[in-house]
């Protein structure tokens, strides 16, 4: 059984403590009939995470290591994200995979990580513009989930998947209601085939240009479980909207 849709802000590098003052002052205190969770840069989260006590809200961060501990400058273990309230983690999106060239391979390695630490995982998939223009959607997301996904068993932990087509993140221009339905049914069966009945508790979320304008639409769509915001959470206006729109 599905649960609440799932409405997450990925602020990216942006936001701090006056967004933390501003936009989750906003929404902290709401009802909203989703679950709403918020991706701030690591080290705001243990900040946000005391502003957020006793509020129903998720702190998750945007990134997390592949590896456990040693010396590794620069990273953040899901151990440690667990230790300061982390409840999910963004993996493998596609401006890690872009600028920082992430693959599919240590994507699979933080799935792993993540799940050992009681992190929900939400990743990220998605075709860019040329391989979209040539027809390659299929084949870019069966790669990039197989690769995360096939063998993984869940043990009743959650996980997530968000679709997110590069050519739509920040450009104002979401995925048409036909895309989204079509990549999601598409992304769903193939859950199913690799995770069997666990499909069913894994989330699909859609990310890329959401705003207020089309969260209800897009929330609409069959195996549509959810939405990533970007550039629209970081006005604590808009993003309350999507989550009313949403719930
Ligand atoms: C996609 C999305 C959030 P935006 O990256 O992950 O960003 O809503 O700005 O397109």
């Amino acid at each position: 059984t599905k649960k609440a849709p799932l409405v997450v802000a990925n602020w990216k590098l942006n936001g701090g403590t006056d967004l933390i003052c501003t936009s989750v002052a906003s929404i902290r205190n709401q009802n909203f009939n989703v679950q709403v969770g918020i991706a701030p840069p690591y080290v705001y989260i243990s900040e946000l995470v005391t502003f957020l006590r006793n509020s129903p809200i998720m702190v998750g961060s945007q990134n997390v290591s592949k590896f456990e501990s040693g010396a590794f400058t620069g990273e953040t273990s899901a151990q440690m994200l667990k230790e300061v309230g982390c409840q999910f983690c963004l993996i493998g999106h596609s401006e890690r995979r872009q600028v920082f060239l992430e693959n599919s391979e240590s994507c699979r390695t933080k799935v792993e990580r993540a799940l050992a630490a009681g992190v929900m995982p939400i990743i990220c998939i998605g075709e860019n513009a040329q391989q979209y223009e040539m027809g390659l959607t299929r084949d870019i997301l069966y790669r990039q989930l197989h690769h995360t996904l096939e063998g993984l068993s869940l043990n009743g932990q959650s996980l997530a998947v968000a679709y997110e087509p590069v050519w739509a993140i920040g450009t104002g221009r979401a995925a048409s209601v036909e895309v989204v339905g079509e990549v999601h049914q598409f992304i769903f069966d193939e859950l199913v085939v690799m995770l069997g009945e666990d499909a069913n508790s894994v989330q699909i979320l859609y990310g890329g240009s959401v705003k207020k304008d089309n969260a209800a639409e897009l929330l609409a769509i069959d195996h549509v479980d959810g939405l990533l915001v970007g550039g629209a959470s970081l006005d604590p206006e808009h993003f309350v909207q999507i989550c009313r729109v949403a719930g």
